[in-house]
């Protein structure tokens, strides 16, 4: 409909176009048909006049005036001969025949003839006069004068305007028709491919497209620059859009819910990890409760707050046993109490042989390749099969159905998966391990390398932070199982039961407007940080902050710095390292010698470079609180991340999301599983001193817009690919197993009962 309007729309100007043509021809029109009759006249008029000339030279003079108008009266019998008068050569009317008119002289009559044209109005009707010598070749010869009527010629012009106007009418009407069809056609050729476009069919074509040739489902030729055009258009809303909004859907808290509402409806969701969510502690005041600083208590909990799941952890708090009920159960969080903490414990022999012996001295190195040897005792392993089947245990006692889901944290229960599901056989169970994954050969020193690929292939789902550990994982397995691998569905299969294997980068929670709006601005930050460590106003600050851990690359950071103060001396005085360790796993002699070994270092840099009131490393071997943390971040010239081996890291993520003025420059590592993440900051090799030390004076020397379009562009990552996205992909994943899983018990039930059925 609204392309017949628009048709008629521009039908009605082509039509107004002919009807004035039509007006502007006719009258040319007519003017040219006289002028053709006026000239046929004149030359039939010759020919009668030659006729009659031939006819009158051969009567004899004495009977010469009757005869005469007897020749005449013959001539005028044609009907188109109104009347003759024949004139002498001094114009003198001799005679004429009837229906000459008497008033017309010959003088008058050969006057009109010689106009061009030689047209004569009477009251009789209008007249064409045509004069003819008798004798051509005498000077003074007698003359014919013709009258023809004029009335027909009238007629046929009218007749012929008439065939004319018909004419055009019929063809303005075919051209109309025509014009239509031909503009319905291209409208909704138009129309299809601008839809089309919109869709965005032409958009994406060009990512599908293998070569450079046109794809077969391009838009028409006519429509391609368009195209062009809008795909520009587009992408630079598109950016625009997600710079200030972040994704359409953004993975939060609610969508999480909203997900585990419809795609796990009613299941329930029991998780596994070592370190507890909550700690009850019992201090001068009483006992409190604290949150651990930890990345994955963050992503887990939202899971648990929705689906009012159990989670089971080792109760390390002094006071934890205080808080639990007969079963070691605890309703957290303390004021909203959405889930159940159910605790285990574990004696100190437990924990020495599980925790610390066979996790950290064993499985944390074998995984980080930060050439820290690893170190396997039997009795470790004893202590980490008997704490996993412990905890497997506890998993199997808290399901309240035969199908939980089941989520398994980190390289501490590498176990435990097979083992529930040997009692579980149709929970749906999702194992992430949290840190790196080495290659077949370094995992192959590993004397019980075949047990814990059996006890992680009791997982549906295995997940991992980037495709490179999948890839390792598949073909250790590859090397030491016999099993089934299916690279094209991420699939792998041991003894019959599958297990998928995804990559899962986690992230962070992206920080709330609320939280954003309890923190301090940048300024003020900065001047608090800078006071409290009493740095000079123009110090550029750099800042690290990791768990004391050898992995993390403590030590080349602090030989970075050193190299940049040698480097470029400009810095002494100005630049500054602030490094936040945290203590962590120090009953291990490996740890405790580490930490002592930074201590040397940083004294040696600050009794090198050190002046009065300056020093360029500041270490800061203490936890920090979570403000406390941002209040640095915010504070910080550059963030300085220099991990030897690390699964993801969550420390750069957390900068970035704490720098919302946009400034401030990440320097990575490229063995943090970040850094495929993340390639806006500078990607180093901290093994490479030289490369490390020239990232700090590129990032000391940055201007602001490129730290802008850096920040910009790290903040849209980490925005989107946030915590929520981390479990939601995990558990829309199981979802969808356990979707088929149902369907493929139905098909095989039905069959089953089919197949009885047959049975006579
Ligand atoms: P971690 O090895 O602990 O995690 P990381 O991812 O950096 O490493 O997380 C450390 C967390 O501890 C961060 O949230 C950080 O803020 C906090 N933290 C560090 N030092 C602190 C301090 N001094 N005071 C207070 N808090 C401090 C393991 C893997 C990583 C993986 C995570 C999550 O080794 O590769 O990213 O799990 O899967």
């Amino acid at each position: 409909m609204k392309s017949l309007h628009l048709q008629i729309r521009f039908l009605v100007p082509l039509l107004a176009t002919l009807t004035v043509a039509a007006l502007l021809a006719l009258p040319l029109l007519d003017q040219m048909t006289l002028r053709w009759f006026s000239r046929d006249l004149s030359a039939r008029g010759a020919m009668v006049a030659k006729t009659l000339s031939l006819a009158i030279s051969d009567i004899e003079p004495g009977a010469k005036r009757e005869r005469l108008r007897a020749l005449l009266e013959r001539g005028v019998l044609d009907e188109r001969l109104v009347g003759i008068a024949f004139c002498s050569a001094d114009d003198r009317q001799v005679l004429s025949t009837k229906g000459f008119p008497d008033t017309l002289s010959c003088k008058e009559a050969r006057d009109v003839a010689g106009q061009k044209d030689p047209r004569l109005d009477l009251a009789s009707g209008a007249v064409h006069i045509g004069v003819f010598p008798v004798s051509p070749q005498q000077a003074d010869s007698d003359r014919l004068v013709l009258l023809h009527d004029l009335s027909l010629p009238d007629r046929r012009s009218v007749d012929t305007r008439r065939y004319m106007i018909i004419f055009i009418t019929i063809l303005g009407l075919a051209i109309a028709g025509i014009t239509m069809i031909v503009a319905q056609i291209s409208w909704r050729g138009w129309v299809s491919g601008m839809r089309a476009i919109m869709r965005g069919e032409g958009l994406v074509r060009p990512l599908l497209q293998n070569g450079g040739g046109p794809a077969p489902d391009s838009a028409p030729p006519e429509l391609q620059p368009l195209e062009v055009e809008i795909r520009r258009h587009l992408r630079e809303l598109e950016d625009n859009f997600y710079r200030e909004h972040g994704p359409l859907t953004p993975w939060d808290p609610e969508r999480l819910r909203g997900l585990l509402r419809t795609e796990l409806r009613g299941d329930q969701v029991i998780v596994v990890s070592n370190r507890e969510p909550y700690i009850h502690l019992r201090g001068p005041d009483g006992i409190s409760v604290s949150r651990p600083a930890s990345g994955l208590v963050t992503a887990v909990e939202p899971v648990m707050r929705a689906c009012s799941g159990t989670w089971i952890a080792h109760g390390s708090g002094n006071a934890d046993q205080e808080v639990v009920d007969a079963n070691d159960r605890v309703a957290v969080p303390p004021d909203t109490q959405d889930y159940v903490l159910r605790r285990i414990w574990l004696t100190a022999e437990e924990e020495e042989g599980y925790y610390q012996g066979f996790a950290n001295e064993g499985l944390w190195p074998l995984c980080h390749v930060a050439h820290v040897r690893p170190v396997f005792r039997e009795s470790d392993w004893a202590q980490y099969r008997a704490v996993n089947q412990r905890f497997a245990d506890a998993v199997v006692a808290e399901a309240r159905s035969d199908d939980p889901v089941v989520l398994v944290q980190d390289y501490h229960f590498a176990l435990l998966p097979a083992m529930v599901r040997e009692k579980l056989p149709k929970a749906t169970i999702i194992t992430f391990w949290h840190i790196p994954w080495p290659n077949p050969e370094s995992f192959g020193i590993c004397p019980w390398r075949r047990e814990l690929l059996q006890g992680m292939l009791g997982s549906t789902i295995l997940g991992f932070h980037t495709r490179f550990h999948c890839k390792n994982f598949t073909e250790t397995v590859d090397r030491y199982l016999e099993a089934r691998i299916e690279h094209e569905h991420s699939t792998i299969s041991y003894q019959g039961e599958p297990t998928l294997v995804q990559s899962y980068p986690i992230s962070i929670a992206w920080p709330t407007d609320d939280e954003r709006a309890q923190w301090p601005t940048p300024a003020a930050a900065r001047e608090a940080v800078f006071a409290r460590l009493g740095l000079a106003p123009d110090t550029m600050l750099a800042v690290g902050v990791d768990r004391f851990d050898y992995t993390k690359g403590i030590l080349e950071r602090l030989h970075a710095v050193e190299r940049l103060l040698e480097k470029h001396p400009e810095w002494q005085g100005r630049f500054v390292i602030v490094q936040v360790a945290a203590p962590t796993r120090s009953a291990l002699d490996e740890y405790r010698e580490f930490q002592d070994r930074i201590q040397r270092v940083t004294e040696r840099i600050n009794l090198r470079f050190g002046q009065s009131g300056y020093k360029p490393v500041h270490l800061l071997a203490e936890h920090h609180d979570h403000a406390a943390l941002m209040a640095l971040y915010r504070a910080a010239d550059m963030c300085v991340v220099t991990s030897l081996h690390d699964g993801m890291n969550l420390v750069c993520k957390e900068f970035i999301a704490a720098r919302d003025d946009e400034q401030g420059v990440l320097i990575l590592s490229r063995f943090a599983g970040a850094a495929r993440e993340l390639p806006e900051a500078l990607v180093i090799n901290p093994y490479h001193v030289e490369e490390t030390t020239d990232a700090l004076h590129r990032a000391a020397t940055m201007p602001p817009q490129e730290q802008r379009e850096r920040m910009a562009s790290l903040r849209m990552t980490v925005r989107e690919f946030n915590v929520y996205r981390w479990a939601g992909r995990m558990l829309a994943d199981a979802g969808q197993w356990r979707l088929r899983e149902r369907i493929t018990r139905r098909v095989q039930r039905r069959s089953r009962e089919g197949a009885e059925a047959m049975i006579p």
